[in-house]
Formats: C-alpha cells, structure tokens, sequence
C-alpha cells in the first residue's frame, strides 16, 4: 500500500536550480571560472560544498583555496542566492505540483520534502506551501548529500513510514540513485535520467492518476 510520497524541491516543486546557477556563476567569475548551463546539471541534489568543490575541479583549481576561503566563497554564494528568492511566490511553484498536493491529502497519503538545500523551508515559505507537507527533512540533519540515500531515509524516519511504501519524485540522476538505494519506488521528471521506474518529461504530466497506475503495476 502507498503511504506517503517524498518530494525532491529543487527542479521538482519549483526551479530554483537556475537561480543557484545565477548565483554560482557570478561567483566563479570572481574567480576566473567559467561556467555554463551544461555544466549546472552535475550540480543538482549535491551539497553547497560538494558544489563548489565540482566547481573549483572543473576550473583546475581544486589545491588554490584553502578549507576557509571554501568557506567564504561558499557563503558569498549563499547570501547571493537567497537574495533572489524573494523573487519566489506561489506562481512559481511547477505546474501540477499544487494539484497533486491537494489528491495525496484528500487521499491520506503522507507528503515529505527530502531536499538537501539547507534553504529548504525558506522556499517553502515563499511558495506558501508549507501547510501541504507532512514532513521536511532537515538538510543540516544529514552527513551525505543525494545520491547517498541519507535525506530520503531520514524523510521517511519522519513520516513513519517504510521506504517500501512511498515513492520518490526527482528530476536529478543522483537523487534518482538516492531513492533507489533506500527501496523507494522512483518517479523522474525529465528526459535523460536512468534508473526511474516511471519517467515523466516535466511535472505538467504528473497526477495522482500516474502516480497511482505506477504503484499499482
Ligand atoms: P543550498 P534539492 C539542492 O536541492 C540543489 O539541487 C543543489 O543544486 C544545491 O547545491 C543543494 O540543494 C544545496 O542547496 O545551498 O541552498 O543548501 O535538489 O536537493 O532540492
Ligand atoms: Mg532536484
């Protein structure tokens, strides 16, 4: 039986994965590192730091900096992003999300957040949403980024629920490899992603009607 479904937020709730772009970009330019969209992709569901380590290697200055100036560049990249999330409002929430919300309540299913994003209720907050979820796994909380399945584990812990009766929504291959490895059943939202059970193009063709034909199969 389905009992609870766990969100990834980052590119499935809403897109803030272009504005950590923004924000890593303009920093990596301070120093002399270039990146571009493609790149951007190997950054979604890591941590902050494994970010800026991915960064730094792709710029072939990995030994440059020190674990302190790590540290500042992670927090000027912190304070940049969250500047622009007050640019979120409930109109930037991904189209289906809020409907299939509503069907996993009506239905009693149980709704958990497993984002890595130590922003996390900050989002939610400014999407209005955090009434809808049951549960929110607190980034901090966790020692391995996706595709570690810790965040996942700790979501279900937090619902009360078994890996075995939820499902996972991601849009990231290491989140894909995160519900995986915990026993979840995973759903993809994208196009090149591997290793989903059920892979949708984009959260528009998400609703409880897939989602329930998917477990059901
Ligand atoms: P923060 P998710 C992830 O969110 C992002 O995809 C990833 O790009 C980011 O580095 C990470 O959160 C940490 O975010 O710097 O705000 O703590 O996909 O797990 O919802
Ligand atoms: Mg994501």
């Amino acid at each position: 039986k389905l009992e609870a479904v766990i969100f990834d937020l980052d590119g499935v709730v809403t897109d803030t994965a272009h504005l950590h772009f923004i924000a890593w970009r303009d920093v990596a330019q301070e120093i002399g590192i270039t990146i571009d969209p493609v790149f951007n992709e190997q950054l979604k569901g890591i941590s902050r730091m494994a970010s800026l380590q991915r960064i730094l290697q792709h710029g072939g200055k990995a030994a440059h900096f020190s674990q302190a100036e790590c540290e500042a560049l992670c927090a000027r990249k912190n304070n940049r992003y969250v500047a622009t999330l007050s640019s979120l409002t409930p109109a930037s929430i991904l189209p289906g999300i809020t409907d299939l919300l509503h069907d996993l309540r009506a239905r009693g299913i149980r709704i958990g957040l497993a984002s890595v994003s130590l922003n996390a209720p900050i989002i939610l907050n400014a999407l209005g949403i955090t009434p809808l979820f049951d549960y929110c796994a607190d980034a901090s909380r966790i020692k391995h980024s996706k595709p570690d399945p810790e965040i996942f584990l700790l979501a279900c812990r937090g619902l009360g629920v078994t890996a075995q009766h939820a499902i996972g929504i991601e849009d990231a291959q290491a989140g894909i490899q995160a519900i995986n490895a915990c026993g979840m059943a995973a759903v993809g939202i994208g196009d090149d992603l591997t290793g989903a059970g059920l892979l949708l193009p984009s959260t528009r063709e998400l609703n409880w009607h897939r989602l329930d034909a998917y477990w059901q199969r």
